[in-house]
């Protein structure tokens, strides 16, 4: 018999093959689900991709959040980070875990999953305030963050607060660049995707084959990126048990990060059982953090 500890690292393994499997062979366009991304080392990329002048996100995101108000000052906080990246997690306990009157419970979850845990152990006079920070929101379709919304907003209780981190759209230029930048940092994070599967399923995807692409949809409202195959090729995944070609400039989707107006975000709330009670807008990187009230 396994023990414990094997078990559960089987079924991460998996889980993450069958994933693989499924959307490497979706008819039309392959994919791959962006949340593979953060594995340790795309943990550290991700970190670096921060800091990048071209990637203003992450920083207009902190000053917008330094604005307000400091959460903690008047009494004892919980802060119960749900984060699927072991790594990251940790880094961030320590980070954080100085900080007076705040006292810090990870959980290693999918979001709503950990948010469910968190809210299960609420007491009578607790009020929750969900960080959805970052613009993660805009991995999803719209249509999916709206259902996002709308199954976060189930887990809360009417008044309980969730602080709405999204990015605005701006010119194409700047948006390619932040997922395009000239260090090729976002392209080692694209690439990292593919020597993840080569570790963990053992795959023989050939790193010198692909190239990283950032892409502006007009229609969506987007950036994708994707991974091009510069030659034709099969490759083969055996934790998957899987073969496939790839043709000469056939693509894997990776990512989407959709990009948000700012009267967009109150429209989304209304629809999802929220209301926007305050909105905040960066103006040196087009950004904002948005107050929903659970209604
Ligand atoms: C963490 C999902 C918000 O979409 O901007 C950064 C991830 N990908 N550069 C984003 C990312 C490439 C990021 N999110």
């Amino acid at each position: 018999m396994a023990t414990p500890a094997l078990s559960l690292s089987l079924r991460h393994v998996s889980a993450f093959a069958a994933d693989v499997r499924e959307s490497l062979t979706k008819p039309g366009q392959r994919e791959l689900p962006s949340k593979y991304l953060y594995d340790e080392v795309g943990s550290a990329l991700f970190e670096t991709i921060c800091v990048l002048p071209e990637y203003g996100l992450t920083r207009a995101d902190a000053r917008l959040l330094e604005k307000l108000e400091a959460l903690s000052r008047r009494q004892k906080t919980y802060y119960y980070p749900i984060e699927i990246s072991p790594s990251a997690l940790a880094a961030l306990s320590k980070e954080l875990g100085q900080i007076d009157m705040v006292s810090i419970v990870g959980h290693e979850q999918p979001y709503l999953e950990g948010l469910r845990t968190v809210a299960e152990g609420r007491g009578e006079r607790d009020h929750l305030l969900v960080l959805f920070l970052g613009s993660t929101i805009g991995n999803f379709d719209r249509d999916a963050g709206d259902t996002f919304l709308r199954e976060m907003r189930a887990i809360l209780q009417t008044g309980d607060a969730l602080l709405l981190g999204t990015d605005l759209e701006k010119s194409i230029e700047l948006q390619l660049l932040a997922y395009d930048d000239p260090a090729g940092v976002t392209a080692a994070f694209n690439l990292n995707l593919l020597a993840r599967i080569n570790r963990e399923l053992g795959a023989d995807f050939d790193l010198s084959c692909f190239r990283h692409q950032a892409r502006w949809n007009r229609v969506e409202r987007r950036i994708e990126m994707h991974l091009r195959s510069t030659c034709r090729q099969t490759v083969h995944v055996p934790a998957a048990n899987l073969r496939f070609m790839l043709e000469e400039d056939e693509t894997i989707w990776t990512e989407s990060s959709h990009k948000y107006r700012a009267e967009e975000i109150p429209e989304m709330a209304a629809r999802t059982g929220f209301r926007c009670d305050g909105q905040w807008i960066d103006r040196e990187w087009p950004f904002t953090q948005n107050l929903l009230i659970a209604g």
